[in-house]
């Protein structure tokens, strides 16, 4: 649904136009996977997939929710509701993020907010994020906040973290605030520096294709946060704040140290190595090297397949049938345990490889998956 259609749907609901409406892509990531949380280093770019908001300003402390891409009325509540309230339906995305503004200490008297999104939800493509920036852009503009990108990112996590209870970290809403066109975000999660690093497929006769698997994921399920709480541990064993802060260089020495405890040794290097693939893939991307990614992604999925063991049947026949038929790299992308892989090919390749991997997909009895090409997007803004 286009911004006019979201506005002139609002108009419907709420018998009154909206002050405005803003738009927040989802994202592809396309290295540093599960570093996040550990305060290493990441790439996403935007995709053009998006969530969309007509939003409208309120005065007596009401929130009025609606979305066009779920069954149902209009959701009303408080903003005194005591909160956090826990994993909810979707209304716990904004809801959470006008909950951490206040308790940010922003005056947010309420709001009217009609949603609709194209981000596949379950994706691993920040569908969640998408919902949570749209909604804190919206009202940072309306309510003339004046807070920062990566601080609204902040809050929008902090609303993931605590109202809606996933343990995740700041990348997918650092993507989405603040990814731009043409472009791969690098960045560093511990201080939330960043650079834009130019990233033009087509120039180079390249594809970046996405293929989820629909198997659907959640966060906070536990096999995420237990990853997260190993991390921890390992972080914990080493003496040191966070995994970001092994050296590549150091890191036999770093697991020789960790014994037996067999499971962080496996977080704990994939850690170690992806951050260190990340900086590979930034130094290829300077050089101009694209097609050297490829191999980097591939390390990089034997990696969360081998050592952090979130990827699934379907995400590895999906890699394992890319490479097979003339890939140049793929992986896993986001979170695992289901959701979406990447693949990066030659333009003339693109046919062969989507076609390979749609009929291993029905030899193995597996849900057809979906397939689109990914470029580099916008991040959010305000679009009416
Ligand atoms: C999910 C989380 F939301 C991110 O913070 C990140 O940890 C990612 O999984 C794994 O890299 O998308």
């Amino acid at each position: 649904m286009g911004a006019q259609r979201v506005a002139e749907r609002f108009t419907e609901l709420y018998g009154a136009r909206p002050e405005g409406v803003w738009a927040a892509p989802g994202r592809v990531n396309l290295i540093g996977e599960h570093t996040d949380y550990n305060d290493g280093f990441v790439m996403p770019f935007a995709l053009p997939h998006q969530a969309i908001a007509a939003v409208a300003r309120r005065d007596d402390g009401l929130l009025r929710l609606h979305s066009a891409d779920v069954q149902g009325g209009v959701a009303e509540m408080s903003l005194d509701t005591p909160a956090p309230q826990g994993a909810g339906d979707w209304t716990a995305y904004p809801a959470g993020v006008v909950w951490a503004l206040r308790e940010a200490g922003h005056e947010i008297t309420g709001a009217d907010i009609h949603l609709s999104s194209t981000v596949p939800a379950g994706a691993g493509l920040s569908s969640s994020a998408a919902l949570e920036v749209v909604i804190a852009l919206a009202l940072d503009d309306l309510y003339e906040l004046g807070v920062q990108p990566r601080q609204l990112a902040r809050l929008c996590q902090r609303a993931e973290n605590v109202y809606v209870g996933a343990p995740t970290g700041i990348m997918d809403q650092m993507a989405s605030a603040c990814c731009t066109v043409g472009h791969a975000l690098f960045l560093d999660t511990r201080d939330l520096s960043q650079r834009q690093i130019p990233f033009d497929l087509a120039a180079g006769g390249l594809r970046l294709l996405v293929v989820d698997t629909r198997v659907k994921h959640a966060h906070n399920a536990g096999a995420y946060g237990k990853r997260r709480a190993g991390c921890e541990k390992g972080a914990a064993l080493l003496g040191v704040d966070a995994l970001r802060d092994i050296p590549y260089a150091d890191l036999d020495a770093a697991l020789a140290r960790i014994g037996d405890e067999e499971e962080v040794v496996r977080l704990v290097r994939h850690v170690v190595t992806e951050d260190h693939r990340v900086e590979r893939v930034v130094e290829l991307l300077r050089a101009g090297e694209i097609r050297a990614v490829g191999p980097v992604l591939s390390e990089g999925h034997a990696s969360l397949r081998d050592d952090f063991r979130v990827s699934c049947p379907e995400l590895d026949l999906v890699v394992d049938t890319a490479l097979a038929n003339g890939a140049l790299g793929a992986r896993m992308t986001g979170g695992g345990f289901g959701g979406s892989a990447i693949v990066l090919a030659e333009a003339a390749e693109v046919n062969a490889v989507t076609k390979a991997v749609e009929e291993a997909f029905i030899a193995a009895g597996f849900t057809a998956p979906q397939i689109f090409e990914a470029v580099p997007s916008a991040g959010a803004r305000r679009v009416n």
